[in-house]
């Protein structure tokens, strides 16, 4: 494939404006007839898109053509003359059982499901398989009766009957015209949960959640989250659903977490079955928050859609801010805010450093389906909450109502977006724009001078921007600095100045726009403490050189318990580097122990005590490593502080250990909090002393009625390497081996083991007879879980490179997606030592000869070698 640019876009010569689409679904030939109503738009051949298709008929008003009438090659259907206005007709073969791609029409066990986005459409039809060809469809699948009963589509039920030869059909239409990507098409048996939901406007809307046989019991929850998303999105953002129908159907085949095709959704299954035994928490809020987040996307992506792909941030970034402030309105806002902070921390920061760095608008992308990114996704949500800081609640609002009265049923960009924010708030974002431009992570560099005769503070603050591929000079952003004074008692200290305003936030906002600001604050009477881009107010790095005593008193007396949590993780990081600088040897001042005694004890959410309690892990530490990161040294510094806070903390935890309890069954915020808190302690408790906690670590991971609780202890099991370990291993195995959601919890347990024979073990498991290459959902949970682990993955030997080579040349033929989101910790080859430079280097090279390697590959091993 060869690269496409943004600024290359052009408007298509032709559009579609009606398409019926009739399916025979058979497993290995699968025969789709198109009929489309084609209309010129300007000058220009047809160029229809389509891929590992079979095409047995065309025909223009019912006139069949003659193969000199076009020109067809693997990826492209040319008709240089055609009317201006007529009926297309195209008949396709394709083969759903050879799909092991999941993209297009495929077979997920016994059913078939499709994926069109970014661009499988393109391997059901020929067709403008792009985003801003809106056409109105109606589909009609026919199938065999008894292995298929239900027969699903986008849009309302119009049609359905009984056939010859033991089959039915059923004909769907969906009134609101779309673009391709988000067609859906299922067919399979499924048990069935239904509900209702009566909108705001008084429309009856029909839920439908359709899960594999046997799994009703673990479909509750995901039905009652997408009635509160409903509800969420008409009281937060006057937002209403707008079909009889809204149906979800759960597969255990998905490159991704789910899809929002219109009407029909489909889930990885992962985002829909839960209950306490076999999901945790965690599973719980995501099952919520991926609800919430397609659902937002009927609005934010499909009414309003993306003009061309480079725009994808427009729906993504602003679908996660939406599916963000779901989750924060629903639950604690801190614990959403923190959550979000470490995926950019720990996953954006580092694609921002690396080869494959890209704005949240690419300009140039190879192969679409590798711009699914963190960049895109949450960085984006970063930028559009920048505008949420900067405008306001009801300026952000007034922005949205602007931006669908433009655009209801277009297909726009992410300038249409910013435009509508502007006009609606009489303000001017120019500057701001930049954050859709530049790729990156800014720097800032901030100094504070106490002038005690003047009693006068000098900030003074100065942005960077690392080069990255491809733009090497970059401009000054525009930053949302939230802050707050305090002096060294802890008390807030209130700021009079013109260009500091009080947020709605409750903290300070300091906009900065230059390369270097100052800010100078009289009156000021003693030297004070500040917290510095409160609620992490920018997707920014912040340097600055303090003294401890500065983290201790925000842990022990900031407003805000993001701010708390931060102190915390200024403590640890200070610690670790400090660390790391000595061959990974750890100095805990007696000050910080004391401060986290403090919060131990402190009247703290338990959720937010947990996470307090959660120091940076290595994989955020090698990022402030930009070359010869000291993996062996950022290893040993880990599990020193680790040991350290186990050790003098000890009593403490076992006190605060034995005064929560939680009803195992209660998925309340407070419930899930004692939850966290409590294995928080029981980690640190067998830290300190194994033999004695060892035994409880083993009943807590093989019995009981939380998979929260179950988990965590496995976990503890093998990390730590206690004891009874395999026991714990071979219970938890008997128990779930008939349930893969779970099983993946037992291989991501094993895979995420930071002991250097984690490499062997993994090999092991991919042998497994629950383990299989074809299903993402195991690839990620082992091989995904291996490579997050950086220091088996980096073994000194090259062994884990190896490992993971195997693997990925083995999915390039099977699963191009998946065999590319397993390449990332290749990427950076140039963050480590010789040695390992040349064993990463080593493994791309090969792959960059093999003859076959798929675009979704080469692309980011061309990036990373170039
Ligand atoms: N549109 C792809 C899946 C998602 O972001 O919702
Ligand atoms: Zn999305």
């Amino acid at each position: 494939k060869t690269a496409k640019f943004r600024s290359d876009y052009r408007t298509p010569a032709f559009t579609i404006d009606t398409v019926d689409l009739d399916f025979h679904l058979h497993d290995s030939t699968t025969r789709v007839v198109a009929v489309m109503r084609v209309r010129r738009l300007s000058a220009g051949p047809l160029e229809l898109d389509g891929e590992q298709l079979q095409l047995r008929r065309i025909a223009i008003d019912g006139s069949e053509l003659a193969t000199a009438d076009y020109e067809l090659t693997a990826t492209q259907l040319r008709m240089a003359d055609v009317p201006d206005n007529f009926e297309l007709t195209i008949e396709t073969e394709i083969n759903p059982s050879a799909n092991s791609a999941l993209e297009g029409l495929y077979k997920s066990g016994g059913a078939f499901c499709t994926q069109c986005e970014a661009e499988g459409f393109r391997r059901i039809t020929y067709y403008l398989d792009r985003p801003d060809v809106l056409a109105i469809f109606t589909t009609t699948v026919r199938a065999d009766a008894e292995t298929y009963p239900y027969l699903l589509s986008n849009g309302n039920l119009q049609r359905k009957g009984t056939l010859d030869n033991g089959e039915h059909f059923a004909t769907w239409h969906d009134p609101h015209p779309k673009p391709a990507y988000l067609f859906a098409l299922v067919a399979g048996d499924f048990d069935r949960l239904h509900d209702h939901y009566t909108t705001m406007e008084g429309r009856e809307v029909l839920l439908e959640l359709f899960v594999d046989k046997g799994n009703l019991a673990r479909a509750g929850y995901a039905m009652q989250s997408l009635k509160k998303a409903m509800k969420w999105d008409e009281e937060r953002f006057g937002l209403a659903y707008d079909l009889d129908r809204y149906m979800i159907v759960a597969v255990d085949f998905f490159n991704m977490g789910a899809m929002e095709n219109k009407g029909l959704n489909i889930f990885n299954s992962k985002y829909v079955l839960a209950d306490t035994a076999t999901a945790t928490d965690w599973d719980f809020i995501h099952v919520e928050s991926v609800i919430g987040h397609e659902y937002f996307h009927n609005w934010t992506g499909n009414r309003i859609t993306c003009r061309d792909w480079f725009q994808l941030s427009l729906k993504e970034g602003l679908t996660v801010f939406r599916d963000q402030e779901f989750s924060s309105d629903l639950g604690s806002r801190a614990v959403h805010r923190i959550d979000a902070i470490r995926v950019m921390r720990s996953h954006q920061f580092n694609e921002d450093a690396s080869p494959m760095a890209h704005p949240i608008r690419p300009d140039k992308v190879v192969e679409m389906n590798n711009f699914y990114t963190v960049t895109v996704y949450n960085k984006g949500a970063e930028v559009i909450r920048m505008l949420h800081t900067f405008l306001g609640e009801q300026g952000f609002q007034a922005g949205m109502r602007c931006y669908r009265e433009r655009h209801d049923g277009q297909a726009v960009t992410c300038e249409d977006f910013v435009a509508a924010m502007e006009t609606a708030n009489d303000t001017d974002l120019a500057q701001f724009r930049r954050w859709y431009s530049q790729a990156g992570t800014p720097t800032l560099t901030i100094t504070e001078d106490y002038d005690a005769a003047q009693k006068s503070l000098t900030i003074k603050v100065q942005q960077h921007t690392p080069s990255t591929p491809g733009q090497i000079d970059k401009q000054p952003v525009v930053i949302p600095l939230l802050f707050s004074l305090y002096n060294a008692a802890g008390q807030r200290l209130s700021v009079t100045h013109e260009h500091v305003q009080r947020h709605e936030s409750g903290s300070e906002l300091w906009v900065v726009n230059q390369a270097t600001a100052t800010l100078t604050l009289t009156d000021v009477n003693e030297r004070p403490v500040i917290a510095w881009l409160e609620n992490f107010s920018a997707p920014v790095k912040i340097e600055r050189n303090v003294d401890l005593s500065v983290y201790t008193t925000l842990l022990a007396h900031a407003e805000q318990e993001v701010t708390r949590w931060e102190a915390a993780q200024q403590m640890y990081l200070h610690v670790l580097l400090a660390g790391v600088r000595q061959q990974g040897q750890i100095d805990l001042p007696q000050a910080l122990i004391e401060a986290l005694r403090h919060a131990l004890h402190a009247a703290l959410d338990n959720a937010l005590k947990a996470l307090i309690f959660t120091p940076p892990s290595a994989e955020e530490l090698v990022e402030y490593f930009q070359e010869d990161a000291p993996l062996e040294a950022i290893g040993k510094a880990v599990q020193q502080l680790r040991d350290a806070l186990a050790e003098h903390l000890e009593d403490d935890f076992a006190k605060v250990y034995h005064s929560l309890t939680a009803d195992e069954k209660d998925l309340s915020a407070q419930a899930m909090a004692v939850r966290a808190m409590q294995n928080r302690c029981l980690y640190y408790l067998a830290v300190a002393t194994p033999q004695d906690y060892a035994p409880k670590v083993l009943q807590q991971a093989t019995q009981g009625q939380s998979m929260t609780l179950q988990q965590a202890a496995l976990e503890f099991a093998v990390h730590l390497d206690l004891p009874n370990h395999q026991q714990a291993l071979g219970q938890f195995e008997q128990q779930w081996q008939e349930t893969p959601l779970v099983m993946d919890k037992w291989f991501a347990a094993q895979a995420s083991a930071p002991q250097p024979e984690t490499v062997e073990r993994v090999a092991m498991l991919l042998e497994h007879d629950k383990f299989s290459l074809r299903n993402p959902n195991r690839v990620y949970a082992l091989v995904a879980t291996f490579c997050r682990n950086s220091l088996c993955f980096h073994r000194a030997d090259g062994q884990g490179y190896q490992l993971v080579l195997r693997i990925i040349k083995q999915l390039n033929t099977l699963n191009p997606q998946v065999a590319a989101r397993l390449i990332t910790p290749f990427l950076q080859w140039r963050r480590y030592d010789e040695k390992r430079q040349e064993l990463l280097k080593n493994c791309l090279l090969e792959l960059q000869q093999m003859d076959n390697l798929a675009s979704d590959l080469a692309e980011k091993v061309n990036n990373a070698l170039a």
